[in-house]
């Protein structure tokens, strides 16, 4: 058979003045541009683990969000989807499906509502695709009719025997960035989560030697390739990330990923992952103070239990020359409409190098989600294509809807403005070559190549 594996890219808001002011700001045009050019992940092991005998060819929906017109010359098209392009997906699988090929649905929205999607396509995937994915090439040769597949329903996806993720499909396409996964999941619960804890609730590490294999054939591909590791937390073992971190050393590769504030407690960890070519740690920080945080981590409370280390954790790893990008959730049941100029005080005082703010965001199957529905708090229920991160569809709890978007916008001016960059970079710069003098460590050099 003829097989299209069809990714829907770029970045989603439907926000108009946010949009506007977006377009002026170059923090946020900066990271839209290295979004566009992230592929996925997923499709590219859903082709690795094809079984043989067929042609597979990786596409992307055009900026017009329009399917290239020769997917109608495939016999199967498999569709990944992320709720805030469900409606995108649905429209193209009608199409498709009208012209007489065969659409099968995956990823983290159909796993979570997939009986919604079985209305637009013949076969839908729920959870982890590697071991449903070729029943479903299997069913589509033999004409078979819908079906829902459940990975729970087959042996559990052993991380430690992943093939090579497909990048060579990729070859024409002219960006530089690729992604790899070290792990999948993560231990803690946070409530809104809407990660890969959705297609499994255990944490699984892949061996480091197979992680250093998919680099090289990335690099074998494009060798400057900037690496983002898709994970959803990478250091929550210590001791293997520091193993990861030696085997990566070497390959002289960049290279960015997502974790939590934890990898601040060790020095030695910080110094590997600083001295491997890690340019940015992505940091779900959520709120400046702990208070706010209560409750958010379903397990253990951790979000709240760290908070009140935070400003020395982001100095710790700054200092080793790695760059922190913190997250911040706006819209938290326990921040009122003074969380704006906390965030804000925070960032500057923290000189963290890079922020990001986003609403709270109900995404279905999450905790969040059903407690929001239960109070009656969601603005436009099932309105998935605003499950942006920067479309707000609930009622905060200490704010109105407008107030909480009249304060982001605000926050958005101020902290991404071209001075507010400019005075973070420079800021995380000179603390660098100031502590260089004094301890003639070699972190600053290593940071001005990022
Ligand atoms: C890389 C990434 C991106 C890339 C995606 C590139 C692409 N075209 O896929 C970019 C940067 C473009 C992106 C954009 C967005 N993203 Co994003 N992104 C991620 C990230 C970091 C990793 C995803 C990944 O690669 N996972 C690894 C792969 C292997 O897993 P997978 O895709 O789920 O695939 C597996 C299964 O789902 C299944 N499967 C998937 N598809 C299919 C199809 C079939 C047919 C079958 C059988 C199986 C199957 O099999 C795969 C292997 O097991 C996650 C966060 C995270 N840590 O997971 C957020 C994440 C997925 N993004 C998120 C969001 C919100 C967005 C944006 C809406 C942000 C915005 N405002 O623009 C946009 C939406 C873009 C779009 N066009 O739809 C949310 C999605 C939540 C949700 N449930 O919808 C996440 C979880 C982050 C978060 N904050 O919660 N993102």
């Amino acid at each position: 058979m003829k097989i299209g594996l069809l990714a829907l890219s770029g970045i989603r808001a439907h926000d108009p003045e946010l949009l506007k002011l977006g377009l002026t700001l170059p923090g946020f045009v900066e990271r839209s541009k290295q979004v566009a050019a992230l592929p996925s992940l997923g499709l590219l092991q859903l082709a690795a683990a094809t079984p043989p005998g067929h042609e597979v060819q990786y596409f992307e929906a055009s900026e017009d969000r329009a399917e290239p017109d020769v997917l109608y010359d495939c016999d199967l098209v498999a569709i990944s989807t992320f709720s805030a392009q469900i409606f995108e997906a649905y429209s193209i699988a009608d199409r498709l499906r009208a012209a007489g090929v065969k659409v099968a649905m995956g990823g983290l929205h159909v796993s979570v509502l997939p009986e919604e999607a079985a209305q637009h396509a013949d076969y839908v995937a729920v959870g982890e695709g590697e071991h449903v994915w070729p029943q479903i090439v299997e069913a589509a040769e033999r004409g078979a009719g819908r079906r829902i597949f459940c990975a729970s329903d087959a042996a559990p996806v052993d991380v430690s025997r992943l093939p090579v993720p497909r990048y060579d499909l990729l070859e024409q396409r002219p960006y530089n960035r690729f992604t790899v996964q070290t792990s999948r999941g993560c231990p803690w619960r946070c409530d809104f989560c809407a990660s890969t804890v959705m297609l499994s609730q255990r944490y699984r590490k892949r061996p480091v030697e197979d992680v250093i294999r998919d680099v090289i054939a990335i690099r074998r591909l494009r060798p400057n390739a900037f690496i983002e590791f898709a994970d959803d937390n990478t250091f929550v073992d210590k001791q293997w990330g520091k193993e990861l971190c030696r085997a990566l050393a070497p390959l002289g590769v960049k290279w960015f990923t997502e974790t939590d504030i934890s990898v601040a407690d060790d020095e030695e960890l910080l110094e590997l992952i600083a001295s491997s070519g890690c340019r940015q740690l992505l940091i779900g920080l959520e709120s400046p103070e702990g208070s706010a945080l209560e409750g958010l981590e379903l397990r253990a409370n951790f979000k709240a239990r760290r908070a009140e280390g935070y400003v020395e954790a982001i100095e710790r790893i700054q200092r080793a020359g790695v760059t922190v990008n913190g997250c911040f959730i706006l819209g938290l049941d326990h921040q009122g409409p003074d969380v704006f100029a906390r965030v804000l005080e925070f960032v500057e005082r923290t000189r963290l190098y890079e922020a990001q703010i986003t609403y709270l965001t109900a995404f279905p199957g999450t905790p969040l989600y059903a407690r929001l529905e239960a109070e009656g708090r969601l603005l436009e229920p099932r309105r998935w294509e605003l499950c942006t991160l920067f479309d707000v569809n609930f009622r905060p709890a200490r704010m109105t809807p407008q107030e909480l978007r009249a304060g982001f916008f605000e926050l958005t001016e101020k902290l991404y403005s071209r001075e507010a960059l400019e005075r973070r970079r420079s800021g995380f710069f000179s603390d660098l070559r100031a502590r260089q003098r004094t301890h003639g460590s070699n972190a600053a050099v290593r940071a001005s190549r990022a």
